[in-house]
């Protein structure tokens, strides 16, 4: 079911969205894809630090065909529109806290991340914490920034800076636009996490070039050198038409970019 608009107004003011039990009846199988994806590529997580693949959904077939499932479109294309772009994704065993950041500051178009914990998480065990706001230009979120370095600049710790615990059970969803300030206190060391980063799709210069600028870091390809592309090969091979639709302009970006 399509949100209602009142969920797209929440999300449009507050930053982020929270879809309790969306993904409950996939959750098994996206949580054995996670395992699974890590295995295969070698990568044994120790707990002292954060272990994360690029692209991730991408490196299983199965979890590619979260672009095509249908409630995740309606989420997505409720708040994007119906030709939104994916552009990557990352899968992370996280360790530890994660400090006051925003994953952007996109004035044109809207980026957002649509995020899966695999784990039960509460305000207490690492649970995803965001300002919510701080997404918006203005005075606002220049002072907000403050949160990065909270103790100099508020005299107070990251972890009792005033904000939303967003509370999550694994099939939970919570999406959120890249610009919002978001952070995490008290997780344990091995929290699954894997994410689909969306983007409006990009139709004046101004739009195609903060596409263009998302799509590279530093003049090189975003995930250089683990990937030439935010796409792999199996998304865009087994893709049909529709999911197709969500992959082309990135398609036609990264190619005018390495040309
Ligand atoms: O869950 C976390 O600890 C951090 C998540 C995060 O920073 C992100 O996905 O951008």
């Amino acid at each position: 079911m399509a949100l209602a608009s009142a969920q797209s107004e929440f999300f449009n003011l507050f930053g982020y969205l929270y879809l309790p039990n969306l993904l409950t009846a996939e959750i098994e199988w996206m949580t054995e894809e996670h395992r699974a994806i890590f295995d295969k590529k070698g990568m044994v997580h120790d707990g002292t630090k954060r272990s994360q693949i690029v692209p991730f959904i991408d490196q299983s077939e199965r979890l590619c065909t979260l672009l095509d499932h249908p409630k995740v479109l309606e989420v997505i294309e409720s708040l994007l529109g119906k030709d939104f772009n994916y552009v990557g994704g990352d899968g992370n065993y996280y360790s530890g806290d994660t400090s006051w950041h925003s994953d952007g500051a996109h004035r044109v178009g809207l980026y957002a991340k649509f995020h899966l914990y695999l784990d039960p998480l509460t305000r207490e065990t690492g649970c995803i914490r965001v300002v919510p706001g701080s997404h918006l230009f203005g005075e606002w979120r220049e002072r907000i920034e403050g949160v990065r370095n909270s103790n100099e600049a508020l005299g107070i710790d990251g972890s009792d800076v005033p904000c939303v615990a967003v509370e999550t059970e694994p099939g939970d969803v919570v999406v959120f636009n890249h610009n919002i300030y978001h952070a995490s206190f008290g997780g344990g060391r091995s929290r699954r996490h894997f994410d689909l980063n969306v983007a409006s799709r990009a139709k004046t210069d101004t739009e195609i070039a903060e596409l263009d600028g998302y799509l590279q870091r530093d003049g090189k390809p975003r995930y250089y050198p683990r990937s030439h592309s935010v796409h792999s090969e199996v998304m865009r091979q087994t893709a049909s038409a529709e999911r197709m639709y969500h992959l082309e302009q990135v398609i036609e970006r990264e190619r005018y970019l390495t040309q």
